[in-house]
């Protein structure tokens, strides 16, 4: 295989474990801490969970290991989208498998959780995990996103488990991935399978958080790696003095990443989801807030700018939330042959308009036709819009358009368009996702090493050097609450949306109005890998903030 000269140097990368893990596995202690209790609805997630729930946090120590001594077979999935440091994980988990015992054996289930259903494994040695050490990616195993989450899914995986004398299967995954590893420790418990269950917080999205995960890994990599490109496209733009580019980041719901990446490069506007929600603000508010940056800047000779759009942001507009289950609602059935069926788009258009509200098809009509085209096109399996498949950045620009015509705007407003997500996804790790993610897949292998189950693996004082960081585990059922999913109540672990009273967004929200019409952009570059700790072993501002630094 053709190696670059970093991922080779990659290789030889030691990962920082807390201080607390680094004295070898014969001196790893456990303490533990108080019984948990779920973050809400306490009696109804008791009920579901009799056999994990309320079980103490944890954290380890230095002292002596006391842990009984167990031949440990583990399966580790991969579970939804790509994350730098996924491969460091499994990573960590072989090293501090095979450090207790050169017998214990490390499967890795191809695909995501299906690997397990179809029983479709590989067995890690030294060499193939080598071949992985501190590179982005999940191509290790690759991943997958079947929901195990049926007790048919569970027998099935009892029985695989069964087969292969496994004792403990690692998860690492989202909010879902992590909340379905809690039903399958709970199921496994119950029928006494003797199989544990391990969690890992995944998520680019930065939406798999609480008051125990202080962040997902992945997070700090894909954040660094768009707010570079953006931070390079601001330079451009102040460069060129020519262009305003909006620009999508990914996140399907959370805004976490658009957030950070605005905490990072300072550009001319952020939109974040979870205000527009919150101030019920409407397509037309949003791209006159736009348009009013937009006017002043050029008042000023600057006809260009920096936007970033988070991905999910159309669905916090109320109206256009509205919008799209009337849509759905119009085409249910067999209508959608109808539609279909109809020759021209101005037919099509003349449908939509008897099938909508006047109050939707007021939001319908100004659309560009390409989105409102879109909304039909894209249908998912149940025949829904693809609301994440919207162009949004194209959207806003476009109604900005609409909104400088109407002003009877003089400037020049000329908008380029971007999308950032898959860049990001599987970048080499940051060091700090280098790091959190060994010292996660240590950690996991501690906590089935002392037989916990329906455990996360936490490491938290993330915003310290590494030497300081506090290693330890979770009952998963503590960040639990239930939620109505499908017409259906289901605990679930609570997905963490951007807190509009947190020091993150208060921070944005005081420095914004200045970035809007001022040129104040900053240029994170590259990630280093190399070099002094103050540029290379920096954590995000996200973190930063809420620590309160
Ligand atoms: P996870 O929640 O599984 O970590 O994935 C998040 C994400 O990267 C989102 O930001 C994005 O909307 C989505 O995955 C894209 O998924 P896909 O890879 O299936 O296109």
């Amino acid at each position: 295989m053709n190696q670059s000269p970093l991922q080779k140097a990659r290789y030889q990368y030691s990962p920082k474990l807390p201080g607390m893990l680094r004295n070898g596995i014969s001196e790893i202690c456990v303490k533990e801490g108080n019984a948990t209790q779920s973050v809400a609805d306490q009696e109804k997630i008791a009920a579901l969970f009799p056999n994990t729930y309320g079980e103490k946090e944890i954290t380890f120590e230095k002292g002596e290991n006391t842990s009984a001594a167990k031949k440990q077979v583990v399966g580790v999935i991969l579970s939804g989208g790509q994350a730098p440091g996924g491969h460091n994980v499994i990573c960590g988990l072989y090293d501090a498998l095979k450090a207790t015992s050169k017998e214990n054996v490390l499967y890795g289930f191809k695909n995501g959780p299906i690997g397990l259903l179809e029983d479709n494994y590989v067995e890690f040695d030294d060499a193939y995990i080598d071949a992985y050490r501190n590179t982005g990616g999940f191509d290790i195993i690759g991943s997958g996103r079947t929901k195990l989450e049926t007790e048919e899914q569970f027998a099935v995986a009892a029985k695989v488990c069964e087969k292969h004398g496994i004792t403990a299967i690692v998860i690492i995954g989202g909010d879902d991935s992590n909340t379905n590893a809690a039903v399958l420790a709970e199921y496994f418990a119950a029928h006494n399978t003797g199989v544990q269950v391990i969690g890992c917080p995944k998520t680019i999205d930065g939406d798999l958080k609480n008051e125990d995960i202080e962040c997902s890994f992945g997070f700090d990599t894909a954040t660094k790696t768009y707010s570079e490109l953006i931070g390079n496209i601001e330079r451009d733009a102040n460069s060129a003095k020519k262009y305003w580019h909006f620009v999508k980041v990914m996140g399907r719901s959370a805004s976490h990443v658009a957030l950070e990446c605005a905490l990072e490069t300072q550009p001319n506007i952020c939109l974040i989801s979870e205000e527009v929600a919150a101030k019920k603000q409407s397509l037309s508010e949003i791209a006159d807030y736009i348009a009013d940056a937009v006017e002043k800047r050029s008042a000023n000779g600057n006809n260009f700018g920096v936007a970033i759009i988070p991905e999910g942001v159309v669905e916090f507009v109320p109206e256009f939330k509205v919008l799209i289950a009337e849509i759905n609602e119009l085409l249910a059935g067999n209508k959608t042959e109808e539609f279909n069926a109809l020759g021209s788009w101005e037919e099509k258009y003349a449908f939509i308009e008897k099938g909508l509200t006047a109050e939707s098809m007021a939001v319908f009509a100004i659309l560009p036709q390409t989105i409102q085209q879109q909304l039909f096109l894209e249908r998912d399996p149940h025949g829904n819009v693809q609301v994440s498949l919207i162009e949004s950045e194209k959207l806003f620009s476009a109604l900005v358009k609409d909104k400088l015509t109407e002003r009877g705007f003089t400037g020049k407003f000329n908008a380029l368009h971007h999308f950032f997500g898959y860049e990001g996804r599987c970048a080499f790790p940051s060091n700090f996702d280098a790091d959190y993610c060994y010292s996660l897949g240590y950690n996991a292998f501690m906590l089935i090493q002392y037989g916990y189950n329906g455990y996360l693996s936490k490491v938290s004082n993330l915003s310290k050097p590494a030497e300081e960081w506090v290693a330890g585990g979770m009952p998963i059922t503590k960040m639990m609450n239930i939620e109505r999913r499908n017409g259906e109540d289901k605990p679930v672990i609570k997905k963490a949306l951007v807190e509009l009273d947190g020091k993150p967004f208060k921070f944005f929200e005081a420095n914004r109005d200045t970035w809007a019409v001022e040129t104040a952009y900053t240029y994170p570059g590259a990630i280093q890998y190399y070099g002094p700790t103050e540029v290379c072993d920096l954590t995000t501002r996200t973190l930063a903030l809420e620590k309160g630094e």
